[in-house]
Order: C-alpha cells, then sequence, then structure tokens
C-alpha cells in the first residue's frame, strides 16, 4: 500500500491513488480509527489529514475525499485539493497548464497546475446562507451569518462563511496576541455550529494584506487552510474589511485569494510540495487495503465490471431508453431473438404475405358474429 506525503504551505497530507480501485462499503469513513493513527505524529505517519484520490461518481475526472486527523471526515479541503493536484500531475507526468475537474462533497473543484509548479484552485461560489454554512448565527446586515459569541467571559464579534465546510471568521486587532488554543476550541464545538467549525482569527494589514490564525475543525491549531483563506477573505471583503483580492499570511505562509465579481467564484493560489512517497507496513496496510476491492497498485488493471448475476435485473424502461445498456440482462431479449430467428430465412415477398395474412385474420377477428378470439 503506497502513500505519498504532500504539504502546501505546512498544512500536511497522506494521499492514496486509489483511482483505480473500488470501494467496498464506505471506506474510511467507517474507519475513523485508521485515520486517526495514519495522522498520529508519533504512533503513525504524521499528518493533519489523509486524502484519497478515487473514481468519480459522475462526470467528473476523480472523486477526493479527506479526513482529518481526529477521523471525522470533511467535504473539503483547499490546501490538500492543491496537494492534490501536484501528487496526480507527478504520478502521471503531466506539466504546466494541467486541471483536473474533482468531485468532492462540495460540489466540483477544478485545480490547475501552474508554472511555478504553485496550483490555482477555482474553488466555487461561497455558502452565505445561515443553514448552508451551516451555522445558528442569523444572516447579519453585511450579507452573510453574523453575531456576537460569549467564550472565555469575552464577547467575540463573529461571522460565519462555507467553503463546502464550514468556517467561523474572527476579525481581531492583534492575532499574536490570543490564546488561539483555548479560543478555537470554544468555538469549533459551538452550538453556534452543529456541524462544528473552522476558526480564524484575522488581523487586517491593511484592504489588500491580511494575517490570520487557523484552528481547524478535527485537527486543532495548523500552520495553513486553504477553504478558511478563502472563507476569511469573503468574511472581511462583505463586512468591508477588505478588497474582494488579498494576499493572506498564513503562519506557513502567503495564499492570494480572490472572489471574481462576475462569477462569484472564489480563486486560491497557493503553493503544493512533495515532501516524501512510503509504504505503509503491516497492519496498517492490510486494514486500510481491506477497505478497497482492489490494491492501489498502478500495474494491476482496472478492476473488471460487475458481472451480470451481481447486477441484478435490468429496468429497460428507464435504464434503456437511450438505447440497449445492458443487451444480456435484458428481459425482452428473447423475444427479440425469436424475431430475429422468424425475419432470419425469410424473403421480403414471405415477409409482406406473413403481415396481410395476419392482418387478415385479425380484422375477421373483429367481425362479430364471425368467431376469432372473444366472440
Ligand atoms: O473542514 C474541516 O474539517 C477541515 N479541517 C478540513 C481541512 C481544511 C484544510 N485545512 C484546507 O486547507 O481547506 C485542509
Amino acid at each position: 500500500m503506497e502513500f505519498s506525503k504532500y504539504q502546501g504551505l505546512g498544512n500536511d497530507f497522506l494521499l492514496f491513488d486509489l483511482r483505480r480501485a473500488r470501494l467496498t462499503g464506505d471506506g474510511l469513513a467507517a474507519e475513523p480509527d485508521l485515520a486517526r493513527r495514519l495522522c498520529h505524529r508519533r504512533f503513525g505517519v504524521g499528518a493533519d489529514g489523509v486524502i484519497l484520490a478515487l473514481p468519480s461518481q459522475g462526470p467528473a475526472e476523480l472523486r477526493m475525499r479527506i479526513f482529518n486527523a481526529d477521523g471525522s471526515e470533511a467535504e473539503m479541503c483547499g490546501n490538500g485539493i492543491r496537494c492534490l493536484a501536484r501528487f496526480l500531475a507527478d504520478r502521471d507526468g503531466d506539466g504546466p497548464g494541467r486541471s483536473w475537474e474533482v468531485e468532492t462533497a462540495a460540489g466540483l473543484i477544478l485545480p490547475e497546475l501552474l508554472a511555478d509548479g504553485g496550483v490555482r484552485v477555482d474553488m466555487g461560489s461561497p455558502f452565505l446562507e445561515p443553514d448552508t454554512v451551516p451555522t445558528q448565527l442569523p444572516m447579519g446586515p453585511a450579507g452573510l451569518p453574523q453575531g456576537e459569541l460569549d467564550v472565555m467571559g469575552q464577547t467575540w464579534g463573529v461571522a460565519a462563511a462555507g467553503m463546502g465546510n464550514p468556517h467561523a471568521v474572527v476579525p481581531v486587532p492583534d492575532v499574536a496576541a490570543l490564546d488561539l488554543e483555548a479560543l478555537g476550541s470554544a468555538l469549533e464545538v459551538h452550538p453556534m455550529f452543529p456541524a462544528r467549525a473552522n476558526v480564524h482569527l484575522v488581523q487586517v494589514l491593511s484592504p489588500t494584506h491580511l494575517v490570520m490564525r487557523v484552528w481547524e475543525r478535527g485537527a486543532g491549531p495548523t500552520l495553513a487552510c486553504g477553504t478558511g483563506a478563502c472563507a476569511t477573505l469573503v468574511a472581511c471583503h462583505l463586512l468591508g474589511l477588505s478588497e474582494r483580492q488579498a494576499r493572506l499570511d498564513l503562519p506557513g505562509g502567503p495564499l492570494l485569494i480572490s472572489w471574481d465579481e462576475q462569477s462569484g467564484h472564489v480563486l486560491m493560489e497557493g503553493p503544493a510540495e512533495p515532501v516524501f512517497h512510503g509504504v505503509l507496513a503491516e497492519p496498517l496496510a492490510s486494514e486500510l487495503a481491506a477497505l478497497f476491492s482492489t490494491p492501489a497498485s498502478p500495474d494491476l488493471p482496472p478492476p473488471s465490471p460487475p458481472s451480470q448475476e451481481e447486477l441484478g435485473p435490468i429496468d429497460c424502461a428507464t435504464a434503456c431508453a437511450q438505447g440497449c445498456q445492458r443487451p444480456q440482462a435484458c428481459p425482452s431479449a428473447e423475444a427479440r431473438a425469436k424475431v430475429a430467428a422468424l425475419l432470419e430465412g425469410r424473403s421480403l415477398d414471405d415477409l409482406v404475405r406473413l403481415a396481410n395474412d395476419s392482418l387478415e385474420s385479425r380484422l375477421l377477428g373483429r367481425r362479430p358474429g364471425e368467431g376469432g378470439p372473444g366472440a
């Protein structure tokens, strides 16, 4: 079971290429303890999260799933998707300009490899309605959920935004002066955030330059959070604190974030670097491999499609409306085979005579009192 470790601004991930594998059941989501053990920095490999590259379920090229160090699954991951793009490019030998459509629980996300090795990502539109974040904070005058929350005996002005995953943004005069551990851990599980929250303290240096500290849901204090930087820029712009485009300095380094006025999409640009490639030892390797029906070895052919018996009978009316999908499983195949046999070996004249005869007998059958079916 091979894996690679990548990091984006010090936010680090274990990546597994399972694009040719098939999930049995719900994979890692059903085994939160496995993600915890992989991410543990002393008993495991060590990372902020585990990222799986999986076959897409729709038209996208692939699907990404991300698990936090505490085993919980996140909908999206900004630094992680940059790492995923570099990982795929490194494995497949792709260069600058290559882009991918990635299916995530936050919708289709589009990373693109840049000439300098960095990655630009179209992160889609932010979620600003309270129940889409999700948060219990009410819609505020700035056009996003806002409120005052009491934590640690103090009142904090908090704004919320979603990038598929939930974020709480707290503008403060000096990020360095605050106890991130205490504030972050309390706001992460605040009842106003029913799915918990990633917590960001942000200080405005200028309208195009912000500095932030990050407390990640399920991971604690991390060096960077891509989705968090996007949510923070959106919140700061709506609150009148920043332009639509700014540099956000995170503990691990800067990200460039812009909120495109026309498309409404947030664009993120930043680095992603390989750290090492490894092979999991037992028992972790077998435990992870057991979650997939095919190991992730690139040398193996893709999994064979399920057999007709496994698939069961087909519903032609819905499944085959655009043409026969599975002739072997077609319930009308027998009837169609009889017609084919009938047509074969008969001349056109025979067929015309057959049609006329049967038409005549049907017409006769309908005349009252002259016999035929039902008379
Ligand atoms: O939403 C969450 O539970 C996050 N901890 C997921 C990871 C977000 C991340 N830091 C990012 O860059 O967006 C990886």
